[in-house]
């Protein structure tokens, strides 16, 4: 698809939102945090999901244009919650590129000091397995971003290779445990194993673990006994507008 010479139209015209995925307590319910998930409203193609124009956005060279319109957003969502007597952090995914530029610390920068929010509200995504392989290169970048106050989470964890000393150098916060060892957790016991030795590494460095892709109560109840926090899916909800996630918000569990 040739779509990069739209992006700017796209950006100014506001075509990307986000919508919200809740981060649940597994054992309680609630929420405490939402994952913010760009689609692109097209005006001709109509609705376009990430893995249809996120490469588009990283080769077009407007990849900081998109991400800071992205933040914005987010940050404004995050700024109405609090306001509504709801406060919960928001979590942006950010593509492995942008660790990759110096001054991609400063543009969060920006965009935080026009939101002045409370230190913790930004959480940033980061694909466990480009962030920890290319350490020489992005532990600057990280390093800054944690003294922005922003959280740092390494998604899709399991997938890469990382080591436990990596680890323990990056500033991060929270892992989150890929999907497919979620869904396969019952039936091959190598992606149990994942999940519990993904636990206990969390617990050993004092980071928040959330599971990714619940679909079912058995599996809700599998996490919560091998001591998994918190997860996200669709067992709770899918993702949605800003508006339905703040209602969500002040119905409660
Ligand atoms: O539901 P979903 O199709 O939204 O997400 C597909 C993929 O796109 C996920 O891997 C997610 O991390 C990624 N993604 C979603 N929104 C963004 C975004 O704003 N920026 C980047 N870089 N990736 C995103
Ligand atoms: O790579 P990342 O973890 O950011 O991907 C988030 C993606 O996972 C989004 O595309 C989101 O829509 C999707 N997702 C969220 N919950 C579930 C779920 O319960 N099952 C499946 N299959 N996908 C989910
Ligand atoms: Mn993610
Ligand atoms: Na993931």
């Amino acid at each position: 698809l040739e779509m990069g010479g739209e992006l700017p139209r796209a950006v100014a015209a506001r075509e990307f939102a986000l919508d919200y995925q809740p981060i649940v307590d597994l054992g309680s319910g609630v929420t405490i945090g939402a994952e913010a998930l760009a689609r692109w409203h097209h005006p001709d193609r109509g609705y376009l999901d990430p893995r249809r124009f996120l490469e588009t956005v990283e080769r077009s060279g407007q990849l900081n244009a998109f991400t800071e319109a992205i933040l914005d957003q987010a940050l404004t969502a995050a700024g109405q919650w609090i306001a509504a007597g709801t406060p919960c952090p928001v979590a942006v995914n950010v593509s492995p590129r942008s660790l990759l530029d110096k001054r991609f610390p400063a543009l969060v920068a920006d965009v935080l000091d026009s939101h002045r929010l409370p230190a913790g509200t930004l959480i940033i995504e980061l694909t466990e397995s480009i962030t920890l392989s290319h350490l020489d290169v992005v532990d600057q970048v990280l390093e800054e971003l944690h003294n922005l106050d922003v959280k740092l989470a390494l998604d899709d964890f399991g997938t890469g290779f990382s080591s436990l000393s990596a680890l323990s150098r990056v500033p991060v916060a929270e892992l989150k445990i890929d999907r497919s060892f979620v869904a396969a957790m019952d039936s091959a016991s190598e992606s149990a194993v994942v999940v519990r030795s993904t636990v206990e590494l969390g617990r050993s460095l004092g980071l928040l673990v959330v599971a990714e892709g619940v679909e079912r109560i058995d599996q809700r109840q599998t996490l919560w006994s091998l001591g998994c926090a918190a997860g996200q899916g669709h067992l709770f909800a899918r993702p949605m507008s800003g508006e339905k996630f703040a209602g969500a918000l002040l119905r409660g569990p």
